[in-house]
């Protein structure tokens, strides 16, 4: 047989597919909202974990078409950013030319891999006719007070050269950078208010999502509830925030965040040489570091305890965050970690308040902070409460004084979405020196991103006077246009709901689609997103909806991680490596239907893998030997053994499929066709079943069979096969379990004495007088390769030395090899 070119038929069908709009969205019907999360057009094309990211949402867009859903499935680009800035720039090419050429070669692979995309849908977020609506959103944003401009102590990356949200800095470091600490700037910045809507977000219970997931928002949204309580400084009011107050007659001293906008006003003059050397040696805080070395100085302040009077010193320290809860808290050295060692670091005294039931502690032999349960002491009329009932009651004492009040904080924070780079949406705004920052009106949009710019040190955009120079719209006096571009998590935001309605140039899309399409009904990405874009995009269906453009609460109904795809021994695949496997030049080597088939039967789609070269092959084999088989059955009559697995195969293969264990789906197939292989002969319908089997799988490889059995294109667009329970032969299905279970006896009673160097020349199998007609002696042997013979348990002319016939029970027969 002449060799397959595969590449061949596949560049014949994904033409035919694109000339007749095989997969032309229709906003009408039973919906099904398939999306992968769109990627950044990164100069080196697709990586083979984009592949495997598209290939699994392929899949589920395919069956779901064959099963009569008007499918939405959309491809777009994530291209403004750093990356693509930062790239242009070694590349000495402009970010535009750069990103638009990564995306033409984008769409050319993925177009190459079968993807069954409706290209009419597809968005670049770099384009103004895209972050027009990014302003639009803007504005509403500022009219509705969910955006705001706020100076504060921002996180700054050198290497990025711009400011970074609170979720972009991992401990410590730069998300991109993880070798560059973040440094405190203080700015103007603009915000978004992303806390207005911490309980909504926490609301996950009816997501269908992995759990992984939904406790990783749950931990960054970080609720907690606790009392607000009012300590007098110089004769002010200053706010702390405790989970504790329980321990309020231990407080020893008090601590101020070195961020915090008012510490100033605590400094004393004595004091103000040890806190300025102090402050200049911290750097970073960004979260709440429990591991950080605790570090601080005395302000030379005292606060007033609101209950006891006393006089209780105030320091600064690296430990507490300016912007959450109060900025401030009391310390409890006694019964708080981090308090502990401060105080022992700055010789600050301890008083234990908390008395554990089975141990005696007190100040003198304490030697880390008690955080345990126990009954108050030294805390005047509440001494010998337990301490979780002091909680309510010292609480509910403050509120009678009204110097105290029961609060939720979270951990949570607004989400800082000014960058102080030039590859992003512009934030429409005009400084005016009479007017202060003005809006531009909506009819002005877009502030188009100029395209003649200078890169030298840092935005480009602040030494373009063309850009700059713009009379303010309220006063029309020479003003200034706002330099900063938003963060482009603000695009990935809403992309999903653009796709209902890409090409509307009058409003980002029209509501009636969006209503239509949204929520998306399965969404698939990788893990990496959990918390950033996850959240964002909540927020923003949150806020959208409350704007009243639309009319649903969460964006993506259910979701599915895929694992990580890793090199062959196990290792990182990068580029410093040396060890990338590239997806394009496998999909010329092996068709890209056989990759297709590789990526998703390693293992559970979302589990993680290692690539192998032997894997892929044998896949490649496996594709052939598909095509090969069913283009050799001329379609005639089913027997009743294939007809019976084939029907079983479309009933599990659907809920693999639909369950995303593809791996299972193809063993499945995998065994339908080697019995094919040994029926010989089947049916034009049952043929037509089995290759519509295929199809999610190998597109390319299916259209092809499908046109060879004589049916016109496309089976992209048939109907999934239905099952019939009656064709299952539950006993046929049995009997072949017996004989499969018996082979594999033998085999392993075969390889044991093979190891033995035994010599092997036959072997006899006892089998239940009623299983004699389905043990056919001859194609035992034929697949074993030795000559076997079958007899019957009560045949009296057997031949039995070892008298093994007796071992023999029903769908287990005994076995002799000699
Ligand atoms: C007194 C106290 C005594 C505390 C004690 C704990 C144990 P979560 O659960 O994360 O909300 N805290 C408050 N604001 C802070 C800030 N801006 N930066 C750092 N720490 C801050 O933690 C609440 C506790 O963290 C608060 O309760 C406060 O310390 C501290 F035995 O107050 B506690
Ligand atoms: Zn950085
Ligand atoms: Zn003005």
């Amino acid at each position: 047989m002449p060799a397959i070119n595969f590449n061949k038929i596949e560049q014949k069908w994904q033409k035919a597919w694109e000339s007749k709009q095989t997969f032309k969205t229709k906003d009408s019907g039973k919906k099904f909202y398939n999306l992968e999360m769109f990627p950044y057009p990164s100069g080196t094309g697709l990586h083979m974990g984009h592949a495997l990211n598209y290939i699994i949402g392929d899949i589920q867009a395919r069956i779901k078409r064959m099963q009569g859903f008007s499918v939405l499935y959309p491809m777009g680009y994530d291209s403004f950013g750093l990356p693509a800035e930062n790239a242009a720039i070694k590349a000495k090419t402009h970010p535009k030319k750069y990103t638009e050429t990564a995306i033409k070669n984008f769409v050319k692979q993925q177009k190459s891999l079968g993807l069954s995309y409706d290209w009419n849908k597809t968005l670049a977020t770099s384009r103004k006719e895209y972050y027009k609506w990014n302003q639009y959103f803007f504005l509403k944003f500022l009219e509705k007070g969910l955006a705001y401009r706020k100076k504060s102590s921002v996180n700054w990356c050198k290497k990025c050269n711009t400011v970074l949200a609170n979720e972009q800095v991992h401990n410590g470091m730069c998300w991109r950078h993880s070798d560059t600490e973040v440094t405190i700037k203080p700015l103007e910045q603009w915000f978004l208010k992303t806390t207005d809507y911490a309980d909504e977000l926490l609301k996950l219970e009816d997501l269908d999502w992995p759990d992984r997931i939904k406790s990783m928002q749950k931990n960054w949204i970080g609720k907690s509830q606790g009392t607000e309580i009012i300590f007098k400084i110089n004769n002010e009011s200053w706010k702390i925030f405790t989970t504790r107050p329980d321990t309020i007659y231990g407080v020893t001293f008090m601590v101020i965040s070195a961020q915090h906008p008012k510490l100033n006003e605590l400094i004393t003059k004595e004091q103000k040489p040890i806190v300025d050397k102090f402050l200049k040696k911290i750097k970073t805080v960004s979260e709440k570091q429990q591991d950080l070395e605790k570090e601080g100085a005395f302000t030379g302040t005292y606060a007033i305890h609101p209950l006891t009077n006393e006089k209780i010193p105030v320091y600064t320290g690296n430990f507490v965050v300016a912007d959450y809860g109060a900025g401030m808290v009391m310390a409890v050295p006694a019964h708080d970690k981090r308090d502990f060692e401060f105080a022992k670091k700055y010789n600050i005294p301890v008083k234990v308040v908390i008395q554990p039931e089975d141990l005696k502690i007190n100040s003198n032999n304490l030697s880390k902070a008690y955080v345990g349960e126990g009954k108050l002491i030294n805390s005047d009329k509440f001494n010998n409460q337990n301490n979780k009932e002091a909680i309510d009651n010292i609480t509910k004492h403050l509120a009678k004084l009204k110097i105290g009040i029961k609060i939720r904080q979270y951990k949570l924070r607004d989400w800082l979405i000014s960058r102080q780079r030039y590859w992003g949406t512009p934030i429409p705004i005009i400084y005016c020196e009479s007017c202060g920052a003005v809006p531009v009106p909506e009819k002005d949009l877009p502030i188009i991103l100029p395209e003649k710019i200078e890169f030298g040190k840092g935005n480009p955009l602040t030494t373009n006077k063309k850009f700059l120079e713009t009379p303010c719209p309220k006063c029309n006096k020479e003003s200034r246009r706002e330099t900063d571009t938003m963060d482009t998590f603000f695009d990935s935001s809403w992309y999903y709901l653009r796709y209902t309605d890409s090409y509307n140039e009058k409003i980002p899309f029209n509501q009636k689609l969006a209503n239509f399409w949204m929520p998306v009904d399965q969404y698939i990405g990788g893990a990496e997103h959990a918390c950033m874009h996850l959240i964002y995009a909540r927020f923003f269906t949150k806020a959208l909806r409350d704007l009243k453009l639309l009319n649903f609460d969460e964006p993506f109904k259910k979701l599915f991680n895929q694992g990580m795809l890793h090199a062959e021994d196990g290792s990182k695949m990068s580029k410093s490596a040396g060890n990338v496997i590239d997806p394009m030049e496998i999909s010329k080597k092996y068709s890209a239907d056989a990759l297709r088939i590789y990526l998703i039967s390693v293992a559970s789609p979302d589990s993680d893998f290692n690539w192998s070269e032997k894997g892929m092959k044998a896949m490649f084999k496996l594709t052939k030997k598909i095509f090969e088989t069913i283009k050799s059955i001329k379609p005639s009559k089913s027997t009743k053994r294939f007809q019976s697995k084939l029907h079983r195969s479309i009933k599990e293969i659907t809920t693999d499929i639909t369950n995303f264990k593809y791996n299972l789906a193809v063993i499945k197939l995998r065994n339908i066709i080697d019995i094919l292989i040994e029926e010989e002969t089947a049916s034009k319908q049952d043929l037509e079943n089995l290759i519509k089997l295929i199809n999610p799988f190998c597109p390319h490889l299916s259209e092809e069979l499908w046109e060879l059995i004589g049916n016109k294109p496309f089976i992209s667009l048939e109907s999934w096969p239905i099952y019939s329970e009656k064709l299952i032969d539950e006993n046929l299905e049995k009997q072949e379990q017996t004989i499969s279970n018996t082979l594999s006896d033998i085999n392993n009673i075969l390889s044991i004495m093979k190891e033995k160097n035994k010599e092997i020349k036959n072997i006899c199998v006892y089998v239940m007088p009623n299983e004699l007609s389905i043990f056919n002696q001859e194609q035992l042997s034929k697949k074993i390769g030795i000559s076997t013979k079958v007899f019957a348990v009560n045949d009296k002319d057997k031949h039995d030395p070892e008298n093994k016939s007796k071992k023999a029970k029903p769908g287990k027969p005994g076995i002799y090899i000699e």
